[in-house]
């Protein structure tokens, strides 16, 4: 049997969900609240020990590292619909894109995604249990240093110095999509992969956060390939299906609040391109 600990809110456990829903494979799930912490339960750090979701068990064999788990879901699982494309060089494209989630994109949401809203949802826990859900942050997280940034992160929110580097990883990934999409209607090769699996909940998250119109609005083909993916009968149930609507409706005000400072930076950061800066 397989089963999944996941969370509404969480980017990469709702990669592996879009995977497992694509697929049309049965799953059990186990919500595990990383907005209250319930992440650093000792139990389920036996089985993930950064503390992090998604964990996938599949007949008691455990596999973490959301990228690993969907790879791992396409290898046990090929059935009709492999999500890997049959060409190698399509493949290596397919993994480009999944690497640059995993070590630039996902980090980058982190640090979006707190300074912008999960600050305000952390912090209505009060005092004490912000202090101990901070501290409980294993030191070997999302990044090493995750534990010192998400005290950072809410203490600051987009004063903080990581905000910058973050809202420019997000338009370099925008930019590059948007040239591959104007020839292509999927991230690599001719049909949905893994790297589109990988790359929705990210557009997703900003656009949760009320900002992928406008941010997008010079990217039309990013905003198209989004609109498709949204049409698929798996978005629902992967994504939207998963996320609380009070957490949906702090996404949505908190990041329309926080807009008119991305969209600042943002402005800074392409002026700084055009003249070669950056
Ligand atoms: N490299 C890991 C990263 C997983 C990760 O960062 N998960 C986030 C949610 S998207 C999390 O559980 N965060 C808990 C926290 O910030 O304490 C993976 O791809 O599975």
């Amino acid at each position: 049997m397989l089963e999944l600990y996941h969370h509404g809110s969480s980017v990469c456990a709702a990669k592996v969900r879009i995977v497992l829903e694509e697929k049309g494979l049965e799953y059990k799930k186990h919500y595990i609240d990383i907005l209250k912490g319930e992440q650093f339960n000792p139990e389920y750090l036996k089985i993930n020990p950064k503390g992090v979701v998604p964990t996938l068990v599949d007949d008691g064999k455990i596999v973490t590292e959301s990228t690993v788990c969907c790879e791992y879901l396409d290898w046990t699982h090929p059935g009709d619909k492999p999500l890997t494309p049959p060409d190698p060089v399509q493949r290596a494209d397919m993994l480009r894109w999944t690497k640059l989630i995993d070590e630039e994109l996902h980090p980058a949401c982190g640090t979006v995604t707190f300074t912008c809203s999960h600050r305000y949802t952390v912090l209505r826990m009060g005092k004490e249990k912000v202090e101990t859900f901070l501290e409980s942050t294993p030191r070997l997280s999302l990044v090493s240093d995750w534990k010192e940034r998400k005290r950072r992160y809410v203490e600051l929110g987009l004063d903080d110095k990581d905000a910058r580097k973050a809202i420019m990883v997000h338009e370099m990934v925008f930019d590059k999509m948007e040239t591959v999409l104007s020839e292509n209607s999927f991230l690599a090769g001719d049909s949905f992969s893994l790297a589109d699996a990988g790359m929705i909940p990210y557009l997703n998250r900003i656009y949760m956060l009320s900002m992928l119109d406008e941010w997008c609005e010079k990217k039309p083909h990013v905003l198209s390939w989004f609109e498709k993916m949204r049409e698929r009968p798996t978005f629902i149930s992967a994504i939207d299906s998963h996320l609380p609507e009070s957490l949906a409706t702090d996404l949505r005000t908190n990041g329309a609040k926080s807009w008119p400072k991305v969209e600042e930076i943002l402005l800074g950061i392409r002026e700084e391109m055009k003249v070669g800066v950056v």
